[in-house]
């Protein structure tokens, strides 16, 4: 088998603006490579797209912080067909976690390269891929034709991501708020649970307190218990059904891998990815960006989305439904049009 990867990012399975038929007929498309190669006309040359050797899914696949209606099973309706047909495509699947599927990544090493059916195999990787080596801390990137790749799903870059990443380690909001809205009786009826804890309250403050509770211990746990019950089960459906605005809102505008890599790149990592191009997604823009170091050279790609449609940004489409094919002769950036076409927005030979 010809060493060919197919790297896919942000999809968001779940979310309601998730492009969701359109990554299954992608994926039907990857499947049937194994019945021969499919040839791409760029400008000016041809591109030979094999079938994948393996299939590398870049973090937030999975919508868990923000899915339709704050409802988790919108996710797992959204999954089948995408897993379905991972499934039945001839390769291995590496799944490496974001920030939306975060919690995944303790499952890493648990289903580590379990075998499907076909023998093909299936890895979650907490961090990025490849592992680093534990005593020197390096990450090596694979080889692949004349240059080496590394990848991660990209939220390591930006700032407030990091810092989320750090507070989450002891109570992850996002995650919390999800975990209590997706209790069936809080999903249901979480709107009239917050009419009963409001009442509640005012109760114990106008009525109850004077006529019962004034000297009732029972009487006073019972209230607190039937309040705190009642909030717990009302107020993470007002969080979950406003955290997309909020998100949406302190979302950092889609960045181009050059704006990604200039403000944050360079401080941080510089040192632990030993790799000619680092590849990841996170800002669901398909872009590229060469940085120069006292070493040599640095290929930043960035794998775009799988979310929304093409929105144009100072004067450069952002293109949605896109990937990144690698193989011997080099890396390209491409989007998915439909019904089997596909255009080049960069090749790196
Ligand atoms: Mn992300």
């Amino acid at each position: 088998m010809k060493q060919a990867y197919i790297i896919i990012s942000d999809v968001h399975l779940g979310n309601s603006e998730c492009n969701h038929k359109e990554f299954c007929h992608f994926l039907e498309w990857i499947r049937d490579l194994a019945n021969g190669p499919k040839i791409i006309k760029s400008e000016n040359k041809e591109i030979t797209i094999e079938s994948p050797e393996k299939i590398i899914l870049l973090g937030d696949i999975l919508e868990l912080w923000n899915p339709k209606k704050g409802d988790r099973d919108n996710v797992i309706k959204e999954c089948i067909r995408p897993f379905s047909l991972l499934s039945n495509t001839n390769c291995d699947k590496i799944f490496v976690v974001g920030n939306h599927d975060d919690s995944l990544g303790e499952l890493e090493g648990k289903i580590d390269f379990e075998t499907l059916e076909n023998g093909t195999r299936f890895a979650i990787y907490d961090r990025h891929y490849p592992k680093k080596d534990k005593k020197s801390g390096i990450a090596s990137g694979l080889k692949i034709g004349n240059r080496s790749y590394f990848f991660l799903h990209g939220h390591q870059f930006d700032k407030q991501q990091a810092i989320m990443k750090h507070v989450s380690e002891l109570w992850d909001p996002i995650n919390w708020f999800q975990d209590l809205f997706n209790v069936t009786f809080t999903k249901k009826h979480w709107k009239v649970n917050f009419v009963i804890f409001l009442g509640l309250l005012l109760s114990e403050k106008y009525f109850l307190w004077s006529v019962f509770l004034q000297s009732s211990f029972w009487g006073n746990l019972g209230w607190a218990m039937a309040t705190g019950f009642f909030a717990l089960s009302s107020i993470p459906g007002i969080i979950a059904n406003t955290q997309g605005t909020i998100y949406n809102f302190t979302k950092p505008a889609d960045k181009t891998a050059e704006q990604v890599i200039q403000h944050k790149y360079y401080q941080k990592n510089k040192e632990t990815i030993d790799a000619d191009v680092v590849v990841f997604g996170h800002t669901h823009f398909a872009s590229s960006y060469e940085l120069k170091t006292d070493v040599g050279k640095k290929l930043f790609l960035n794998s775009g989305c799988w979310i929304g449609i093409d929105t144009e940004f100072n004067g450069t489409i952002s293109y949605v439904n896109t990937f990144i094919y690698l193989d011997e002769s080099g890396a390209y950036i491409l989007t998915w049009r439909g019904s089997g076409k596909i255009e080049c927005i960069e090749a790196f030979s």
